[in-house]
């Protein structure tokens, strides 16, 4: 029970099938449960394809890949859909209702369970606000969703599972400090391991650790002080 949430990394090389050239390069590293990892790092330098590892969209090319202390070879694509929140960059919402489009993926969620997850997504009283609330139809020309609003949609799905691991993959960029700041201290309530790719400091120093990413390599790894301390690089993110 207490591995629940627990990933590791064990000296992770990855390329996209059909692909000559590694995305990642021997990455390893552990997260206990219930920690916090912010990951950092410009434009494809490999956050992404670290975090799809995660709920196995693909396998590593070389090395291994632990959740819960399992190797993902060796678990059902079922099980780990369970254990695991996704919200990938792109919000993936479709025309139906709000209600068909957080139970997307766990069709048994009560209203009430969708509400909670809305609740602490900052999103319910957006939906309240809309014609027909939970009910209101997300046509692909009816109404229009900022991209905060998708954001927020996208990880009231995730919460909706109450998932061991929730990796939000610049799932918050749209938000304003504020409502991100609620949406984060919501999510520590579900006491489940937590990947955050941000930009904004004040997300990175929350987390337990911060991870930068550089050409498919951990360059740094710390927590906010250490790294103010330590990192030449990070002291440069966290002042420009
Ligand atoms: P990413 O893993 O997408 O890098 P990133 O997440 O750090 O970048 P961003 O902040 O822009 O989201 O990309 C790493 C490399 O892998 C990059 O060269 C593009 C390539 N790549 C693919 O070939 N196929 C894919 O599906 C993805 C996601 C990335």
């Amino acid at each position: 029970e207490q591995l629940k949430g627990a990933v590791t990394f064990e000296h992770v090389s990855f390329r996209y099938p059909g692909m000559s050239t590694y995305v990642l390069k021997d990455i390893s590293f552990h997260i206990r449960p219930g920690e916090t990892v912010a990951i950092l790092g410009s434009t494809g330098a490999g956050k992404s394809s670290i975090l799809q590892l995660i709920p196995r969209l693909y396998d590593p090319t070389e090395g291994a890949v632990y959740v819960d202390g399992m190797n993902l070879k060796d678990v059902k694509m079922d099980d780990l859909r369970k254990r695991i929140g996704f919200t990938p960059q792109e919000s993936i919402l479709f025309s139906g209702t709000v209600e068909e489009n957080l139970a997307w993926g766990k069709s048994d969620a009560t209203l009430s369970e969708m509400k909670a997850a809305a609740q602490d997504a900052q999103i319910h009283e957006t939906i309240t606000d809309l014609k027909d609330g939970y009910e209101t139809k997300l046509g692909q020309k009816g109404i229009n969703l900022s991209g905060g609003q998708k954001q927020r949609l996208s990880v009231a799905r995730a919460l909706i599972r109450k998932p061991n691991i929730l990796i939000l993959d610049d799932s918050t960029s749209a938000l304003d400090l504020q409502t991100e700041s609620k949406v984060l201290d919501a999510i520590d309530k579900y006491k489940c391991t937590l990947f955050i790719v941000t930009q904004k400091l004040s997300t990175a120093k929350r987390a337990d650790k911060i991870m930068l990413i550089d050409d498919g390599k951990i360059i740094e790894e710390g927590t906010h002080d250490q790294l103010m301390n330590t990192s030449t690089l990070y002291r440069e993110i966290a002042y420009s």
